[in-house]
C-alpha cells in the first residue's frame, strides 16, 4: 500500500469553509475527515464536504479541452481550442463589437481566490460590459442596497452571532444552508449557544425549516409578504421612539423621509397578509428593543421574492436606527486584513458596472440580471449576443425559464463553458474547458475574509490537497490564455492588473503543474500585502483567528458614501415605496397556492447529483412538497403524481405530503432536471425537474430595482398528474 498523507484544508462548496482532513494516496483522495482543530469550524462539516471526493473523481471529470462536432464530442488540444475559439471571438468582435461577448460567472467561482479576478479582466480586456452572474439568482438586492447606503456592494453588516442577544432569521434555513453573506461554520452550534445563553432565535419561514425545529422559536409568514412584516417592524420602532438618536444625528441622513414610508403600515393592518398576528409580531418589536445587540438577518427566501431591495432596505434601517448597526451583538461590518472594500473603491476591483441591455433597469448594481440572458441572443440589434463563456456556471437550471433559456443558447455562434463536468448547459456549448477542483488549487477564504465577513474572523492557506489531473487547468491561467487567443490582452483595470502580475510571477511553464505553481504565486503575493505571509499561514495549517472586534470599525470611519454617513432613504426606494399599496390588495385578495424556494442537506444547487452518495436511498429525485390540507383539496396524494402550472410552465412531479408547510404553500427543490445531460451518468439516472421552468425571466421575472430573479412566493396550480 502505498503511503497515505493527510492535509489539512478547507471546504471550499459552501460559504461556511469547513476545515477538513485530505487522506490522500498519491494523486488520490481517499478522505476528507471533519477537522477538528479547525479555528472555526472545529469538526464542524456536512456530507457534502465529506463526499466530494467522489466528485473530484467522478469518471465524468472534464480532462481534457472537448470540442462538439456534430452530435459528438471530440478531444481536442489546449492549443488547438485556444486558436480556434480566440479566431471566432475575433471575428465576432470585429462584425457585431465587442458587446456581442458575453460572461457568465457561476456560484463556486466565489470560491476560487482569483477566479472572479481572471474572468473580469478577460472581459475587461474584450471590452465588454456584457457580464452576467449567478449573483442576479441570488444577492444583488443586497448589492444595491448596501451601494446605496453604505456607499459599496461589500459593506455587507453581518449578524454578531456570537454574542448576540436576539436573531431573527427571514427566508434562511441555516441548519441546510449554513447562511449566505456571511461564513459562519457551525451555524447550528452558534444558533443554539444563543439560546442557551438566555438569548433569543426566531426564524421567519413559509416552512418549519431543519433549522426551525431545532433552534428558537418560528414565525409563519406568507410568501412574499416579508416587505410587509418590515414595514410594521420599522413603524412600530418609530411610533415608540426607540431610536438611536445620537446615532442617527451623527452617521445618517435621511431619517426624516422614514415615518413617512412606514407610517400606513401598522401590524394590525399588515396581519392581513403576512399571516404573523399584530401581537406576535409587537412582542417580536419589543423583545428587539429590550435586547442588548440584536439584529435582523434575511437570505435568499427574501432576496428572490417580490421585494428584495425594499425588504433588505427596511431591514438595514431598522438595525441601524436602533443602534445595533456596528454595535457588538448586532450588525457588524467588520474591518479585514486587506481593505477590500478601500482598494475596489479605488480601481474598481470586484465591482461591475456591466449595464443590462435595454429596458429601465438604471440602479441595477451589476452584473447584468441573467434572467435577461435569452432576451439578449435572441433580440436582433446592438448587443445582441453572440458568444459566451460560461465558467462555474450552469444557467439552463439555475435561471429562471431554463426551457427557454436552452434553445436561446442554441442561436449563439459561440458558447465555451469552463467547468469540472459537461453541465445541462455545456450540453449546449462548442467547446468545454476542464477546470480544476478546490482540491487541486491553493486557496484561502478569499471573499470572507478580504471583505470582512466572517462572523468568527479568521485565515488559512491551503496547498493544492493532489495536483491537477490531466489537462485540468487553474480559471487564472484559462482567462490569461483565452485573453492571448482572442488578441485583446487582460483589462487596463484592476482586474487585468493583478491577472497581469500573476503571469509574470508565473515564469516558465511546467506542463501539468503551471496552474498551481501560479495561483500560489499570486496568493503569495496578496496575503504578504495583508501582511500575512504565507510562510506564516504554513504555520498554522487549522487556520489563524484574526482580530476579533465587536463594533466601532464602521461609522465615521469606513462608511463609503461622498459624505461619509449611512444614507437612509434613497429617494427611488422610498418612492418604490409607494407602490406598495397596490400589491398589498393585491396579496389580500389572492389567496392562491404560492411555491417557495428550499434548499436540501445532499444537494448543492445543480452540481452535486453526479455521485452516488448524494442522490441515494430516498434522495432519488425533487418532490414536491406539500400540506395534507392542500394535498386534499387539489385531489394529491403522496407519493402520487402532480402537475405544477405556473404562468411560465408546467412540470409534471412526485408529492410528499409534508407537515412542515404553512397552508397555501408548496416547495419544489431547485438544482435538479438532468434527464438531458449527456455529460453526467449518474444525475441523468437520477433526473428530476427543473423548478426553473416554473420561474419567469425576462423583465417580468425580477425585482426591477435590483435585477434580482424572481424565485420564490410564485403563484402557481397543481392538479393530479
Ligand atoms: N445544502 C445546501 N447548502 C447550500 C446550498 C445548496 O444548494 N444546498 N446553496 C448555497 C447557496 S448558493 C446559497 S445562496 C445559500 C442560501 O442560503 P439560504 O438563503 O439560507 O437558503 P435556503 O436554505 O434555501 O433558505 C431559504 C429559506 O427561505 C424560505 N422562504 C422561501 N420563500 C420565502 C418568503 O417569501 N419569505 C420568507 N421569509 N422565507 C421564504 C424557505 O422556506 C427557505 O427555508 O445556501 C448555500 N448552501
Ligand atoms: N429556483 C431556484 N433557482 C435557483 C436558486 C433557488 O433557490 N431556486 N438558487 C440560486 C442561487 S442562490 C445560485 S448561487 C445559483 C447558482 O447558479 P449557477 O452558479 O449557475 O449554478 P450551479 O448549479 O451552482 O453550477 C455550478 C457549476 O460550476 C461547476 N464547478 C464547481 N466547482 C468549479 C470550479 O472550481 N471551477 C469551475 N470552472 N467550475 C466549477 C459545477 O460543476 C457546476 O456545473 O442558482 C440559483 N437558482
Ligand atoms: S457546510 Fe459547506 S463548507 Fe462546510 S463541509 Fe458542508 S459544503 Fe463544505
Ligand atoms: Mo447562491
Amino acid at each position: 500500500m502505498a503511503d497515505q498523507t493527510i492535509t489539512p484544508t478547507f471546504c471550499r462548496i459552501c460559504e461556511a469553509g469547513c476545515g477538513l482532513l485530505a487522506t490522500t494516496e498519491g494523486d488520490r483522495v481517499e478522505r476528507l475527515d471533519p477537522d477538528k482543530d479547525h479555528v472555526a469550524s472545529q469538526g464542524f462539516a456536512c456530507v457534502k464536504g465529506l463526499k466530494c471526493a467522489n466528485l473530484h473523481h467522478s469518471p465524468d471529470r472534464l480532462d481534457h479541452p472537448m470540442k462538439r462536432v456534430g452530435d459528438r464530442w471530440e478531444r481536442i488540444s489546449w492549443d488547438k481550442a485556444l486558436v480556434e475559439i480566440g479566431a471566432k471571438v475575433r471575428s465576432l468582435r470585429d462584425e457585431h463589437g465587442a458587446d456581442a461577448i458575453a460572461g457568465y460567472l457561476g456560484n463556486p467561482a466565489a470560491f476560487g481566490s482569483f477566479h472572479a479576478v481572471a474572468f473580469n479582466a478577460f472581459l475587461e480586456g474584450l471590452g465588454t460590459t456584457q457580464s452576467y452572474s449567478s449573483a442576479s439568482q441570488d444577492l444583488t438586492n443586497k448589492y444595491l442596497v448596501a451601494k446605496r447606503l453604505y456607499g459599496h456592494e461589500l459593506l455587507q453588516p453581518i449578524p454578531d452571532l456570537d454574542r448576540t442577544d436576539l436573531v431573527v432569521l427571514i427566508g434562511t434555513n441555516p441548519a441546510i444552508s449554513q447562511m449566505s453573506v456571511v461564513q459562519v461554520p457551525r451555524a447550528m452550534a452558534r444558533l443554539k449557544a444563543i439560546v442557551d445563553r438566555g438569548g433569543r432565535v426566531v426564524s421567519v419561514n413559509p416552512r418549519r425549516t431543519e433549522t426551525a425545529r431545532a433552534v428558537g422559536d418560528h414565525l409563519f409568514i406568507r410568501p412574499g409578504t416579508d416587505v410587509f412584516l418590515l414595514a410594521s417592524f420599522l413603524q412600530v420602532v418609530l411610533a415608540e421612539g426607540a431610536v438611536d438618536q445620537a446615532l442617527v444625528d451623527a452617521h445618517t441622513t435621511g431619517f426624516d423621509a422614514l415615518p413617512g414610508v412606514v407610517a400606513e403600515w401598522p401590524p394590525e393592518r399588515t396581519e392581513a397578509v403576512t399571516g404573523i398576528p399584530a401581537d406576535d409580531l409587537r412582542a417580536l418589536v419589543a423583545d428587539y428593543l429590550a435586547a442588548d445587540g440584536a439584529s435582523l438577518y434575511c437570505s435568499t427566501g427574501v432576496n428572490m421574492g417580490p421585494h428584495g431591495t425594499l425588504t433588505y432596505w427596511l431591514l438595514n434601517v431598522i438595525n441601524a436606527v436602533t443602534g445595533n448597526l456596528d454595535h457588538a451583538g448586532g450588525a457588524l461590518v467588520r474591518t479585514p486584513p486587506f481593505d477590500f472594500q478601500k482598494s475596489s473603491k479605488a480601481t474598481g476591483l470586484g465591482v461591475s458596472d456591466a449595464r443590462p441591455r435595454g429596458g429601465d433597469f438604471d440602479a441595477i448594481p451589476g452584473p447584468c440580471p441573467a434572467s435577461l440572458l435569452a432576451d439578449d441572443f435572441t433580440t436582433p440589434g446592438d448587443g445582441q449576443i453572440k458568444a459566451m463563456f460560461v465558467s462555474a456556471g450552469n444557467p439552463v437550471l439555475s435561471v429562471g425559464n431554463g426551457d427557454r433559456l436552452a434553445g436561446a443558447l442554441d442561436e449563439l455562434e459561440l458558447l465555451v463553458c469552463i467547468d469540472l463536468f459537461r453541465n445541462e448547459t455545456a450540453e449546449h456549448a462548442h467547446y468545454v474547458l476542464p477546470a480544476c477542483s478546490w482540491l487541486e488549487r491553493p486557496d484561502v477564504p478569499f471573499v470572507h475574509a478580504f471583505a470582512g465577513l466572517q462572523v468568527d474572523p479568521w485565515l488559512q492557506y491551503t496547498e493544492a490537497v493532489v495536483p491537477p489531473a490531466a489537462e485540468r487547468r487553474e480559471e487564472s491561467w484559462i482567462f490569461a490564455r483565452l485573453a492571448d487567443a482572442c488578441g485583446v490582452g487582460l483589462g487596463a483595470g484592476a482586474a487585468g492588473l493583478l491577472t497581469r502580475a500573476l503571469g509574470r510571477l508565473r515564469g516558465v511553464p511546467v506542463l501539468g503543474r503551471v496552474a498551481e505553481v501560479s495561483d500560489a504565486r499570486l496568493l503569495a503575493l496578496v496575503l504578504a500585502v495583508a501582511r500575512h505571509p504565507v510562510r506564516t499561514l504554513r504555520r498554522h495549517p487549522h487556520g489563524v483567528r484574526l482580530p476579533d472586534v465587536a463594533g466601532g470599525q464602521f461609522l465615521g470611519k469606513r462608511v463609503f458614501t461622498e459624505d461619509g454617513k449611512v444614507h437612509l432613504a434613497p429617494s427611488d426606494f422610498v418612492t418604490a415605496a409607494t407602490g406598495l399599496e397596490a400589491d398589498f390588495e393585491a396579496e389580500r385578495t389572492d389567496l392562491g397556492l404560492r411555491l417557495i424556494t428550499r434548499r436540501e442537506r445532499h444537494s448543492h444547487n445543480s452540481w452535486t447529483h453526479n455521485a452516488e452518495p448524494f442522490v441515494g436511498g430516498d434522495r432519488t429525485t425533487n418532490r414536491l412538497h406539500v400540506t395534507a390540507e392542500d394535498a386534499d383539496a387539489a385531489g394529491l396524494t403522496d407519493g402520487g403524481r402532480a402537475l405544477v402550472r405556473s404562468k411560465t410552465g408546467e412540470v409534471e412531479v412526485e408529492v410528499a405530503v409534508t407537515d412542515d408547510l404553512m397552508p397555501g404553500v408548496v416547495s419544489l427543490p431547485h438544482g435538479w432536471g438532468h434527464a438531458g445531460a449527456g455529460g453526467l451518468t449518474v444525475a441523468r439516472a437520477h433526473a428530476g425537474v427543473n423548478a426553473n421552468v416554473l420561474t419567469a425571466d425576462g423583465p417580468d421575472g425580477i425585482e426591477p430595482l435590483s435585477g434580482m430573479a424572481r424565485m420564490t412566493a410564485l403563484a402557481v396550480e397543481v392538479e393530479p398528474a
